[in-house]
């Protein structure tokens, strides 16, 4: 395939931590083993079409400043733009060695006037994805449908007031899960960036909440007659363009998932920036979801503490990268996930090669994190701090209030013989932060 989008880029390359070429890796250096697994396979990079290919750096203060050469002829938003966008994407992939990559349904092609024009524009672009896919080698983490952009889903998609709009978005989902399969995608995500409220005055809450899971029970039904095999994923975020999103932290959306019933059938795709947007930490949202036995996948992004929105910067801050793969090795790492760069450049970062700046410094991040917490593991001074911290609970009476064998009434006798509390120990927060930098 002609490669002339970034003629003075070459393909990517590690070259070591002593580089000073802005076109290389210091630190993914792909084929590595890491715990005795390729960083590759740990790591599972992932771009993603909407920010790359569609993001203009417009802000709701002013205009588009991105530069994009291949968008400067032919009529915006027209099918003749979206085909010109998908040989450049496949460059951007296979320069920077990223094996997967995620879409909208309506990022890749343009909205059509109704439904079965926006269909076929659909298909004609999912086709030459799919040469693009082949040619290249590259594969889809996960697809998606944009249930949000239209004016139709003003009041909500799944949770519309107006059912016309919940059968609508249903339409799009199973053409965007059709599409998903066709392209042999590993997974098949659900962002309700509509589906919550702005005001509780005029919301049934409870109405739309089983909206939402008689939507999802019925994507679960279409999934078994297709015979797609992939996982689905809930992505949380608490507000945004909503007031309140019914998914809107990790734990919320494990609560919705068994109050419906469709725990089995969905792991979570965590997002930075969401995580932080509903007050904690990557980490803690990773740590909830794992507890649960259902982290899928993750938006690898951070935002800015001080703006307070969703700005979806390139993840670049080595804690973070390190914090988030100690808990992915800690439960055993991806499998149908992956690190997808949920992210976009900065609207000042306008030009087309700080596309490839942004990806080399968010992969460089995360293999320097992923290297970091395997050091930390290897050490291993972390983890036995963390056991030993719980080792009443090994004998005794905590191994016996862990099989179930004691009551209220046998421990009010074990405390009245007791005496008093004396047995604990510091947690000694300060030095695990000093122990954690010394290998960062
Ligand atoms: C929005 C967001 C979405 C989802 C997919 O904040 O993260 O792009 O990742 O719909
Ligand atoms: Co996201």
């Amino acid at each position: 395939m002609a490669k002339q989008a970034f003629p003075n880029i070459p393909k990517i390359q590690y070259e070591g931590p002593g580089s000073r070429n802005p076109w290389a890796f210091k630190h993914y250096n792909p084929d590595e083993l890491i715990e005795g697994k390729a960083m590759k396979d740990h790591l599972r990079f992932s771009v993603v079409y909407w920010h790359t290919m569609c993001g203009s750096g417009a802000d709701m203060f002013g205009w588009g400043t991105a530069d994009r050469p291949w968008d400067r002829i032919g009529k915006p938003g027209s099918v003749d733009q979206a085909k010109r966008r998908v040989p450049v994407f496949f460059e951007i992939l296979e320069k920077l060695q990223c094996p997967f990559y995620a879409w909208h349904d309506r990022d890749l092609a343009p909205h059509g006037k109704t439904l079965r024009e926006s269909n076929e524009y659909f298909d004609t672009i999912i086709d030459l994805v799919k040469q693009h896919q082949k040619a290249t080698g590259t594969r889809l983490l996960w697809g998606t449908a944009q249930n949000f952009a239209h004016p139709r889903y003003m009041h909500g998609a799944a949770t519309s007031c107006n059912a016309d709009a919940f059968a609508f978005a249903a339409a799009q989902v199973k053409k965007a899960m059709d599409m998903t399969r066709e392209l042999n995608g590993e997974g098949y995500v659900f962002w309700g960036g509509r589906e919550g409220y702005t005001t509780l005055l005029n919301t049934n809450l409870k109405r739309e909440m089983d909206h939402l899971g008689a939507f999802l029970h019925m994507a679960v039904d279409y999934k078994k007659k297709i015979g797609f095999k992939g996982p689905f994923y809930i992505e949380p975020k608490p507000k945004e363009p909503t007031k309140h999103q019914y998914d809107s932290d990790a734990a919320a959306c494990l609560n919705f998932l068994r109050e419906y019933d469709l725990m089995e059938h969905f792991k979570l795709n965590i997002e930075t920036n969401h995580a932080t947007l509903a007050g904690h930490t990557m980490q803690h949202e990773l740590e909830v979801a794992s507890a649960a036995g259902a982290l899928g996948s993750i938006d690898a992004n951070t935002g800015d503490l001080l703006l307070g929105w969703d700005t979806d910067q390139f993840p670049t801050d080595l804690y973070l990268t390190s914090q988030c793969m100690l808990t992915i090795l800690k439960c055993g790492g991806f499998t149908t996930g992956g690190t997808n760069f949920d992210a976009k450049v900065r609207r000042e970062s306008f030009a087309p090669e700080d596309l490839f700046h942004a990806h080399i410094a968010g992969m460089d991040s995360f293999a320097r994190g992923l290297k970091i917490a395997a050091a930390i593991r290897k050490d291993g001074r972390l983890a036995e701090f963390v056991r030993n911290r719980y080792r009443s609970w090994d004998s005794g009476i905590g191994a016996r209030i862990e099989k179930g064998t004691v009551g209220f009434k046998e421990l009010e006798a074990y405390a009245l013989d007791l005496g008093e509390v004396s047995s604990n120990e510091s947690g000694r927060q300060e030095y695990l932060e000093n122990l954690f930098n010394e290998f960062i």
